[in-house]
This record gives C-alpha cells, structure tokens and sequence, in this order.
C-alpha cells in the first residue's frame, strides 16, 4: 500500500501530494513544523509537540487553521490510514500560497497543513553501542535577536550549515556554540554532560530549541534525584565530563563517545547514560496518546 500523505483535510498517496511552488515555505521557508516519535499506537508526548508547534506559529503571526484537538485528530487519522504502530510524524504548517513578495498579508488563503507519516530511520546501532565522535563547527548558533532557535520554523538553514561542516570532518553531528562561546544544542538534538554525578544541560538563554527528549531527560533526573544544572558550559567542560549524550526525537539518548579529538571519559558509553536511556523507554510505553 503505498504512503498515504495528509494535505489540507485530505489523504493523497505519495506520487500525487503535492504543493503549489507558490506555496511561502518553499520560498521562504515560511512555516512551522514537528517530528514527532510513536511508539506502539502511542503519540509521545502529542500535547508538548502541539504546544511548541502552536508557540512558534504564534511568534511567527501564523494562524494555525485548525485546532490544537483537530490537529490532533489529523494525526492519529493519518496514522490510522496508513496502518503504522510505530512510526515518525513530520507535521508541517505553511503559511500557505501567496504573491512573490516578502510580505505576509498577500497570503491568499489561509495556512497549510501536512502531515507525513512514515517508519523511522535511525542512527546505526552500532553507535549507540559505541558513541558518536562530534564536533564543534565554525557555523554560530543563531542570536535570540534575529531568528530565534526556540522557533521550529522550516529555515534550517543555520543548522543545515552547521551539519555540512560535521559531515565534511567525517562527524555525524556538530555542536554549536553562541557568539560568546558557550555551547548551545547539536543540529537536531540536545546535548548533556554528566561530571560528578550532576548532570548539566544549556539553559534555554544562550539559544537553543527547548527539546520534548531534553524535557523528559530533566524530569528523570528529577525523580531519581540527580542533581541537575541548566548552566552555561564551554567546550572544556565537555572535554572533561565523566559522560556526555544528545538527545532528540530521531535518535532519542545517544551517547557521545568523542568530542574535537578528545574522549569523553572512559570513552565508552557510561552508566548514567544507559539509566537515562532505559528510563526513557518506559517514558516512551505511557506518555502520549494513544490512538
Ligand atoms: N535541537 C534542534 C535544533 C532540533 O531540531 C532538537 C534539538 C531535539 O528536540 P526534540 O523535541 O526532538 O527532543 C531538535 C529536534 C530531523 C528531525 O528529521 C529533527 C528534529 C526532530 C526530529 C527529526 O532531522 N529536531
């Protein structure tokens, strides 16, 4: 059966969804989006994504046409359609065709909604087993002045760069820094480091997308009583954890084995990493929606 893939209300098979090239994401990236993780019938954390998704359209002046529970509706009706138990959601919102001006009141209709839902693709798993080698790259995670990274708006550009310079090392991932040098996130994940038992992540200020796995990971540490700090850090930090993992809905906890050249502690992936990753698959049999 081929894909079945949700444009504005409707189902069309992947040959046939299609968007006019007017459409303003495609010339400016005009739009907001979600990747979101199910897990046997489970949407993970449905509302959290809903919320973001509907905050950064706020931002953007982007009038969501639907509701937060039609969009929800949408979802597990796409789903349904094409049969998936487990599966990735790539929900995108448009602000729909308009003239060729930057101007977004000659938007003729109102925003666009798709949803494509398809089997997930993962980092291999000999790298959760082993870790990933990163690096920081010279592309700058963006100012909070200009396009602000707590947005999930469909300019990824800044983070496309950022994983061209990791892929030209031979890295899979790239660690951003702010213009005053302090780490902020990877291209696609979050990014923690675990030295003396205290797990430390970058506060949401020095620019960052505040991720739903970087959330869950906090509430973790939380229960289990893991001291947790959301403070600036530098790369020399990260040289010197104990353990440092990223996390995102795509690759969900993965360790990180190297960083600019040096072992990150033992160099293999350490205990507090395994605790979190199995304690975020419970996360993933309750939280959510089932559909
Ligand atoms: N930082 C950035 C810049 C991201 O884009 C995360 C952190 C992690 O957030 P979540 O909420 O997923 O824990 C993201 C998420 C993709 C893809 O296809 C990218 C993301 C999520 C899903 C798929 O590259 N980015």
């Amino acid at each position: 059966m081929p894909l079945k893939i949700y444009i504005e209300g409707k189902l069309y098979d992947k040959k046939n969804a299609k968007i006019s090239v007017l459409d303003r994401g495609l010339l400016y990236g005009d739009g907001v989006f979600e990747g979101i993780r199910v897990y046997k019938r489970l949407v993970f954390r449905l509302k959290e994504h809903l919320d973001r998704l509907y905050e950064s359209a706020h931002t953007l002046m982007l009038d969501m046409p639907l509701t937060k529970d039609q969009m929800a509706k949408a979802i597990c009706d796409t789903l349904k359609a094409n049969k998936l138990n487990d599966a990735y959601i790539r929900l995108i919102v448009t602000r729909g065709i308009g003239d060729l001006g930057l101007d977004p009141r000659k938007c003729m209709e109102r925003a666009r909604v798709i949803i494509i839902t398809d089997k997930i693709a993962l980092y291999p798993a000999k790298l959760y087993k082993e870790g990933l080698c990163i690096l920081t790259v010279p592309t700058q995670q963006s100012v909070s002045e200009s396009l602000n990274p707590q947005i999930k708006s469909l300019n990824y550009l800044n983070n496309i760069l950022a994983k061209i310079e990791a892929i030209n090392a031979g890295c899979e991932e790239a660690i951003m820094l702010n213009s005053a040098g302090y780490v902020t996130e990877c291209t696609g994940d979050n990014i923690f480091i675990l030295k003396n038992n205290i797990l430390y992540t970058p506060p949401t200020h020095v620019g960052l997308l505040e991720g739903i796995t970087r959330d869950a990971v906090m509430q973790i540490a939380r229960a289990r009583n893991i001291e947790l700090k959301d403070e600036i850090f530098t790369r020399h930090d990260i040289y010197n954890a104990d353990e440092c993992f990223l996390t995102g809905t795509a690759a969900e906890i993965i360790p990180v084995r190297s960083v600019d050249g040096r072992v990150i502690g033992s160099g293999k992936p350490g205990k507090a990493t395994a605790m979190f990753t199995k304690e975020f698959r419970k996360l993933t049999k309750s939280d959510g929606m089932r559909y």
